[in-house]
């Protein structure tokens, strides 16, 4: 599907037991598929039900929309959020359109739920999701950030296929069978969508992120998680460089995370790692994983398909000499919640 915004007014965020939002009847279409005229009168399955994909520029097409989540990229949300908004929807919004607007709140529910301010089912509103690679580095150093001020993080990232969409977890797969079998690697897909006309074998490799590469020889994903850190923690001062690296693997993104504090976590700086683990050991969304003895860390696959982001490899950085330094290694299913996820937990939050 080309475009696909879809509102929701879905039996997980509509429980029977909960208050019926505006505008339900006795029999509500629970979800509309929004996409465009080209998808328009596909059929698709969920749970138990068929529905019809309707033309996202019909008239009348958010009409009676509690919440739309759009995950269309930028241009379409740009186009059609606020059409949705005008109806009164909340629009929680996938793309990076919104993100960076001081008027729009960045919302991570573990660690950000306050920047949601005042907006209220029915009410008309714009809430951006962050980038996947944002939330899961922010998952683990929010947490720590609230603890002792972070004055740098540098971040490099391990990011998988599904970051770049389901034809780049195809092209993987199939590359992968490809030159397995000894034949030619076919690199359609980072040729042809919207990568820049990037010429590159995925299979066996990694390689730069495909986003665009800026003046400031950052490329677009990175100043993401430069900008939105900043945006987060309300702090444009805070020092933070990110190199992102796209790796062969399906499903979720891994990133190594180097933080320097104010302060040290603990009063003992001896203590730093073991204080670290309390405190992500009480952050909501995280599991640690951290076993020095038998090297056993989190890895990509261990996350996927599961709502934790996981942290590991807790230790002091040997590099600076007054033990305020920290490196950790956090890996998380960039589809639940560096995305799709998150998204619903914002919409959850909009019912309690
Ligand atoms: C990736 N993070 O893994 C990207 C995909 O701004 O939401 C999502 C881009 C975004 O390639």
């Amino acid at each position: 599907m080309q475009a696909a915004a879809a509102a929701v007014r879905h039996p997980r965020l509509f429980p029977p037991s909960r208050p019926a939002p505006r505008g339900t009847s006795a029999h509500p279409a629970p979800l509309r598929l929004l996409a465009c005229h080209r998808s328009a009168g596909k059929r698709l399955a969920f749970e138990d039900r068929e529905y019809t994909v309707q033309d996202l520029a019909a008239p009348g097409a958010f009409d009676g929309v509690d919440i739309a989540l759009f995950s269309a990229g930028g241009s379409v949300s740009r186009k059609y959020g606020p059409a949705a908004v005008a109806r009164g929807a909340v629009v929680v919004d996938n793309s990076s359109a919104f993100r960076m607007d001081p008027e729009v709140p960045l919302v991570i529910p573990e660690v950000s739920p306050e920047a949601m301010g005042n907006v209220r089912l029915g009410q008309g509103a714009i809430v951006a999701n962050p980038n996947c690679s944002t939330i899961i580095c922010l998952m683990a150093a929010t947490p720590l950030h609230r603890h002792a001020k972070v004055l740098r993080m540098v971040v490099s990232t391990y990011q998988a296929a599904s970051g770049a969409g389901a034809a780049a977890m195809e092209e993987l797969k199939l590359q992968t069978q490809e030159v397995l079998e000894g034949e030619g690697a076919n690199t359609q897909y980072f040729q042809t969508a919207g990568c820049s006309g990037l010429q590159i074998e995925y299979a066996f490799n990694i390689f730069s992120h495909n986003a665009p590469v800026l003046e400031n020889g950052y490329n677009e994903e990175e100043m993401k998680m430069v900008k939105e850190t900043r945006k987060f923690w309300n702090d444009k001062d805070v020092k933070v460089t990110a190199t992102c690296i796209r790796v062969p693997v399906m499903r979720a993104h891994a990133e190594s995370v180097n933080l320097q504090f104010e302060k040290p976590l603990d009063e003992k700086t001896n203590w730093l790692c073991l204080c670290c683990s309390i405190i992500l050991r009480g952050a909501p969304g995280v599991t640690i994983i951290d076993d020095r003895a038998s090297n056993r860390f989190p890895t990509p696959l261990e996350v996927s398909d599961k709502d934790d982001v996981a942290v590991g490899r807790i230790r002091l950085d040997l590099s600076l000499d007054d033990n305020r330094g920290l490196d950790i290694f956090v890996c998380g299913d960039q589809i639940r919640k560096g995305a799709a996820l998150n998204a619903v937990q914002i919409a959850e939050m909009l019912l309690k």
